[in-house]
């Protein structure tokens, strides 16, 4: 049974229930947002809301059983005041030279983390919660938690950064995990 939301009556935020493998939602791909209306807001908003609570420095709209192109992230460190951030459509434009190895962790498959290698820096074009069409120099946690998050709108996930053997171990576990 799928639980149902946490709505609080005071902001009229919601806590959304976050997918989990082995749940083959997330392997879909997202499809484009096609007008940044007052539902896809209010699901971005829920998204953040998720994300704090989880807490979590990204979130991809699959990870909450929709599949839109909708992204929210915040990378801010504990001590500094948030940066929400609402990305919708995002589009590589360009991935820098250099390469920065991390331990991804992903809120759709607890306890595993996986190191992986990407790009240090990233350029990306997105629409912001405005409807405007934005560009974004990111590094550091910033950019590795954009790649990990476009890569969610594509169906892929840390796990697929393994090798054959070790992921099927880490499915095994989960579906074991599910079974209860
Ligand atoms: O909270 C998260 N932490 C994180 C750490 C390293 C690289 C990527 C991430 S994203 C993750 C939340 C998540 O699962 N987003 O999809
Ligand atoms: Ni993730």
């Amino acid at each position: 049974m799928t639980p149902a939301p946490y709505v609080s009556y005071l902001s009229s935020m919601a806590i959304l229930p976050i997918v989990q493998l082995p749940d083959a939602v997330l392997r879909q791909f997202s499809t484009p947002v096609q007008q940044v209306d007052a539902a896809i807001l209010k699901l971005a908003d829920n998204m953040l809301e998720t994300m704090y609570a989880a807490p979590g420095v990204g979130l991809a709209a699959i990870q909450v059983g929709v599949p839109k192109r909708l992204i929210v992230l915040d990378t801010a460190g504990d001590n500094e005041p948030k940066k929400p951030l609402v990305v919708i459509n995002p589009e590589i434009v360009r991935l820098g030279p250099e390469l920065r190895s991390y331990e991804e962790g992903c809120l759709s498959i607890p306890d595993v983390r996986v190191e992986i290698e990407r790009p240090s820096t990233v350029i990306i074009r997105y629409v912001d919660r405005e409807g405007r069409q934005q560009q974004l120099d990111a590094d550091g946690l910033l950019a590795t938690a954009i790649q990990h998050e476009v890569d969610h709108l594509d169906g892929k996930l840390i796990v697929d950064f393994l090798t054959r053997l070790k992921r099927d171990i880490v499915i095994r576990k989960l579906k074991k995990i599910s079974r209860g």
